[in-house]
């Protein structure tokens, strides 16, 4: 049996952040109706393609274990056959401009009409608030959510993140927020409206740099590069590689990183290791030293400290300086790349990179479910072609007949 085995999903999401939600609680075992317009369907379909007329990586990926039915829900009888869906689901989740769902009809209070059991989830840009209204992408959301003004360095722009922090955070938070309205209606019988904004979502994982920006009105923040001889202005600055929390850390060069622009490996001087790492370095002599053997005596010099450190990796691999830190109980992580990743053999074997059978595009690697249950075993299967389920979905969730189906078809509905 699977964690959500039982709850039925109307998934009107598109792109990212939604379909994130619903791939995940579709791995819990959820059944994911995945509703798209006829002929056109997730845009996602036809973006960043690879391959000529087949469903791109970026749909497959984000849409596996759904069913997809195509409706148009503009269409009067479209309308008909969504209510009816909105009956019999237990979820709504939608990540439509704003209004767009109310536009089609349906606003949360004729939805509750509809169906008061139902929960109905969305994810918008903003927040209630002066951009409510808004279209927002990925890097709008990192922008208004305070994490490009504090990514990258000191002399360079705001720079944004690869990790779609925006989005597939987003569509977590959501997951999280389905399944406990869920677990409310247990208890209450009643579905509720999950709201979650991809600022919101973004500004929660920049909680260190609030912390930090309320740190500044008692002095530097001596952890930043821009201690002691750069300026602070008004507002945490862009912190470099600088490590987030009270144990000072870089990103050092390893042997071959001339050629390889990945040979590089993140050093954290945590205080208790950092005996060892001394020693390792070659720097036994710092340890008596007063101006080097304390975190407080090395805070001023942390650039020299973690050159000291780079001369020493730079006479290993990446993977060597792993190999000798990690017995010493120095944290330190080797600067992976998608190609490393796609390549490591452990991952293959937890589950969080699959390798997926497709019908029309062949064989291709996904990421798997990040979350593993003991108890809820996940089978990545592949994503479903534009309204694969539509007949499925019409007769067997909704008892249409053959010929209803048929004139659904033909009036253009579906
Ligand atoms: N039948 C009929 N109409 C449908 C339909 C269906 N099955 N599915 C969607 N539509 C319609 C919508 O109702 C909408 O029509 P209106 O403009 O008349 O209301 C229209 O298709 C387009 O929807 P949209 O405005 O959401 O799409 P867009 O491509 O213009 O904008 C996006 C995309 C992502 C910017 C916007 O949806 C958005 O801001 N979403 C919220 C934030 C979000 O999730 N962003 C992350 C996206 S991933 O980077």
């Amino acid at each position: 049996m699977k964690a959500l085995e039982g709850v039925r999903i109307l998934d009107m999401t598109h792109v990212q952040s939604g379909p994130t939600c619903t791939q995940v609680l579709a791995w819990f075992g959820a059944d994911v109706i995945k509703v798209e317009r006829p002929g056109v369907g997730d845009a996602t379909r036809g973006q960043l393609r690879d391959i000529p007329d087949v469903d791109s990586l970026y749909f497959t990926m984000l849409n596996h274990n759904k069913r997809s039915v195509t409706l148009n829900t503009k269409h009067a009888k479209g309308k008909e056959i969504f209510a009816r869906l909105i009956e019999t689901c237990d979820v709504i989740a939608e990540n439509f401009a704003p209004g767009a769902l109310d536009r089609m009809g349906f606003s949360w209070q004729r939805i509750q009409e509809i169906n008061p059991r139902i929960i109905y989830a969305s994810v918008k840009g903003f927040g209630p608030g002066p951009y409510e209204d808004c279209k927002v992408y990925e890097n709008v959301a990192q922008c208004t959510g305070g994490a490009a003004s504090t990514t990258g360095f000191d002399d360079g722009p705001p720079t944004v993140t690869g990790a779609q922090i925006g989005d597939t955070g987003t569509g977590l938070n959501m997951a999280l927020g389905i399944v406990t309205a869920l677990y409310q209606r247990e208890r209450t019988g009643r579905g509720q409206r999950v709201s979650c904004a991809m600022q919101d979502g973004v500004l929660n994982l920049c909680r260190v740099k609030l912390r930090d920006q309320q740190r500044l009105a008692h002095g530097p923040l001596k952890e930043y590069p821009q201690y002691p001889n750069g300026k602070f202005g008004k507002a945490v600055p862009r912190g470099g590689n600088a490590s987030g929390g009270g144990q000072p850390g870089w990103i050092v060069k390893c042997k071959g990183w001339e050629e390889d622009s990945d040979s590089y490996v993140y050093v954290i001087t945590q205080a208790a290791a950092f005996p060892a790492l001394a020693k390792v370095i070659g720097h036994e002599d710092w340890l008596e030293d007063p101006e080097w053997a304390t975190p407080e005596a090395r805070l001023p010099k942390l650039d020299e400290v973690f050159d000291e450190i780079e001369k020493w990796t730079m006479t290993k691999t990446k993977f060597e300086v792993m190999e000798i830190l990690n017995p010493l109980n120095v944290p330190c992580g080797p600067i992976l790349s998608m190609k490393d990743l796609a390549e490591e053999l452990s991952l293959r074997e937890t589950g969080t990179i699959v390798e997926v059978d497709h019908p029309t595009r062949g064989k291709y690697l996904t990421v798997g479910n990040p979350i593993k249950l003991s108890d809820s075993p996940v089978e990545v299967e592949r994503s479903p072609l534009l309204g694969e389920h539509t007949d499925e979905i019409l007769r067997d969730v909704l008892g249409y007949s053959e010929a209803e189906i048929e004139a659904a078809k033909q009036a253009g509905a579906v």
